[in-house]
């Protein structure tokens, strides 16, 4: 997070912006929940919003459209927010604009906000996508850079002014402008051969798979704290014999004299244990363990830690409380097993995109639930947050069912040489700050990944990639690193640096086109290169078919169906060789199918899902179904059949 003079940064240039300093991080970034001390209001809904057409893309700024209501600087449109733009309006131009787009909201306290000096006020936006500029009542507040993690600043000092009802004017700029050493990274491509393209013609180029959503596409929201207050929380847990530890470090914001007492309450509400102070571990004799979904009968056991701190004040005591889910459980890694409570868990599950129609790269409620029910019908317990962090609700949810994520930073396209530049390593590691801080305490998360498929096999990447991942060490050296891998296993000069070794493969689509038969043996070979040479626990991170949902051949073509079914019961077969062995999981590709950049390989985007993108099942859906179910009662804890949680009655159960 940084705060700039926009305007002249702004004048950079038409498009591109200067990258922000890697700084420390100033604070925490607890999720906003509202408790006794504290109040959330909600700024979603519907935001004025312009996109800035002029060619320049800078006219926003010449003409300080922050200063007074957007309305005045010219027309404007409806947007929802939390929503990307792109697929809202009925203009062409909208859908694949690069440049800014402003959003304006305007808001009114309430007195207690404003009058109370005991009071902080705060802003919080979820994400932006891909480089904000945050003014309230014209006043530059915020920046920061990066679409898919919450930024925040306290607001008190510019609602706290006078008696008067204050009502806000909140102007966000955005831009989606993608350069070479923002993550994902993407270059802008001016068009200059003046017999194909008119003057100025650009178009922004990138080298992933998914389309660039932009726009306020997560909550916005206010929220209060007392003036001393809870800045953050950190938890680790662990076992000892039956006893459930859970260690927390609490960093505060007050003065000198403060108490802080700590309680841990059990899923009835009952106080299991208690401490003080800013750091210390609780002891729960006999501890409900968070197990994933379908590796135990009682999954997902979450235990509240309820933090308060007391402090006096000029004006007076405040008190601050903050509620903590908290999912005691372990997770380590042999040279050929991923253990979580010291038992060999397997991976069963799917990649996902966060993606639907509209709505775009939008965080939706009705989506979300409806995405977990069909992970539950599926028997799925993980999944990998391809190519970006996901909203932080999703992961709630994940903590709530068991569902276990590995948890990835937007670094997807790192292929050429330039990405691995210092000031690329840098920002990558402020990023991996920012999704540590964010997601440190959910106890579904169980690795974080660093990358998808970069240019590893390029020599630089190898430094690179050693200083990425000795840094998320760095920052939580209780879980394992990893990045997901499609390069030659010879080759790659990243795999020495991680835990676990995830690995991309196409066989019989991106090669060897139709050729079903060739996948055991080149999965085989796949697998038994990379354990002999790292001696790690390897993932099949991604693997899959585009299939067009009604398309149907038998004997299976390319595209039907069939031949998605039968691809994949060709890798099931290859995997099952290595299952139990060094294999420690298997996530298909993918999970839906999801809006990609036009091109003559995506009809209408890729189609690689087992659902469709309006989540109906195809074929294979119910083929994975079959056999995550089976995985799952072979390896259950303690052994019994295991029975679909969905969370509401499903017609395929
Ligand atoms: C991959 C990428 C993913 C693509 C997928 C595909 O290897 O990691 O982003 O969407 O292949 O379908 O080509």
């Amino acid at each position: 997070m940084v705060r700039g003079p926009a305007g002249a940064w702004a004048a950079l240039g038409p498009l591109l912006w200067g990258c922000a300093l890697a700084l420390a991080l100033p604070g925490g970034m607890l999720y906003p929940r509202e408790s006794p001390s504290r109040e959330r209001k909600s700024l979603d809904g519907l935001w004025s919003f312009r996109a800035d057409f002029s060619d320049n893309r800078r006219r926003g700024f010449e003409e300080q459209w922050y200063r007074r209501p957007l309305r005045e600087s010219g027309p404007t449109l409806d947007m929802p927010v939390p929503s990307s733009f792109n697929d809202i309006g009925q203009d062409w131009r909208l859908r694949h604009f690069v440049g800014w787009v402003w959003y304006e909201r305007e808001v009114t306290l309430p007195e207690r906000w404003t009058q109370d000096l005991r009071t902080r006020v705060v802003l919080r936006i979820g994400s932006a996508h891909s480089y904000a500029i945050v003014w309230v009542n014209g006043v530059d507040t915020l920046e920061h850079e990066g679409g898919y993690l919450p930024f925040e600043a306290d607001i008190s000092s510019l609602v706290q002014v006078g008696p008067l009802p204050v009502h806000l004017r909140i102007t966000i700029a955005i831009n989606n402008t993608l350069t070479p050493s923002t993550l994902p990274p993407g270059a802008i491509r001016y068009m200059t051969d003046t017999s194909k393209y008119p003057k100025g013609y650009f178009v922004q180029n990138t080298d992933f798979d998914f389309f660039n959503y932009a726009g306020l596409q997560r909550a916005v929201l206010l929220y209060t704290t007392p003036t001393s207050y809870i800045d953050d929380i950190t938890v680790t847990t662990g076992v000892q014999q039956d006893s459930g530890l859970v260690n927390y470090q609490v960093s505060v914001k007050c003065g000198s004299q403060f108490k802080l007492e700590v309680r841990l309450l059990n899923a009835e509400n009952k106080v299991v244990a208690e401490g003080t102070g800013t750091q210390g571990q609780l002891k729960v004799p006999g501890a409900s363990l968070w197990w994933p979904y379908l590796m135990h009968e009682r999954p997902a056991y979450l235990y509240s830690l309820e933090v308060r701190l007391t402090a006096p004040t000029s004006v007076g005591p405040v008190s601050d409380v903050y509620t903590l889910p908290v999912g005691i459980r372990t997770v380590a890694v042999t040279e050929s097993q991923f253990l979580i409570n010291g038992k060999p868990f397997y991976f069963h599950g799917v990649n996902k995109h966060e993606d639907a129609d509209i709505r775009g790269k939008g965080f939706d409620w009705p989506l979300l639930v409806k995405d977990f029910n069909l992970l539950l019908w599926l028997g799925a317990n993980a999944f990998r947050t391809s190519h970006y962090p996901y909203a932080e609700e999703v992961l709630q949810m994940c903590d709530r069912y068991g569902i276990v994520v590995i948890d990835e930073c937007p670094a997807v396209g790192l292929v050429l040489p330039q990405h691995f530049s210092n000031t690329s390593m840098n920002h990558h590691m402020r990023v991996m700050e920012e999704l540590v801080r964010r997601d440190k305490n959910h106890p579904a998360v169980v690795m974080w990944s660093v990358a998808n498929e970069p240019a590893s096999y390029l020599e630089s990447a190898g430094y690179y990639f050693k200083m990425v991942i000795t840094h998320t060490k760095a920052l939580d050296p209780s879980r394992p690193v990893t990045f997901v891998t499609n390069a030659n296993y010879a080759a790659d000069k990243g795999a020495p640096y991680v835990d676990v070794i995830c690995v991309n493969s196409y066989y019989s689509w991106y090669h060897d086109y139709g050729h079903l038969e060739l996948i055991q043996l080149q999965l085989g070979t796949q697998f038994e290169n990379w354990y002999k040479t790292y001696h790690k626990p390897i993932i099949q991170s991604e693997y899959g078919a585009e299939t067009i949902v009604g398309f149907h051949q038998d004997p299976p073509l390319m595209f039907s169906e069939e031949y998605q079914r039968a691809l994949l019961e060709q890798y099931h077969l290859g995997l099952d060789q290595k299952r139990g062995k060094y294999v420690v999981g298997e996530l298909v590709w993918n999970f839906a199918d999801f809006m990609t950049n036009q091109s003559p390989q995506r009809m209408l985007g890729n189609k690689k899902g087992i659902f469709t993108r309006q989540r109906q099942p195809k074929t294979a859906a119910f083929l994975l179904r079959e056999r995550y179910w089976k995985i799952a009662n072979e390896t259950r804890y303690p052994r019994s059949a295991a029975k679909s949680q969905c969370l509401e009655n499903s017609p395929f159960t």
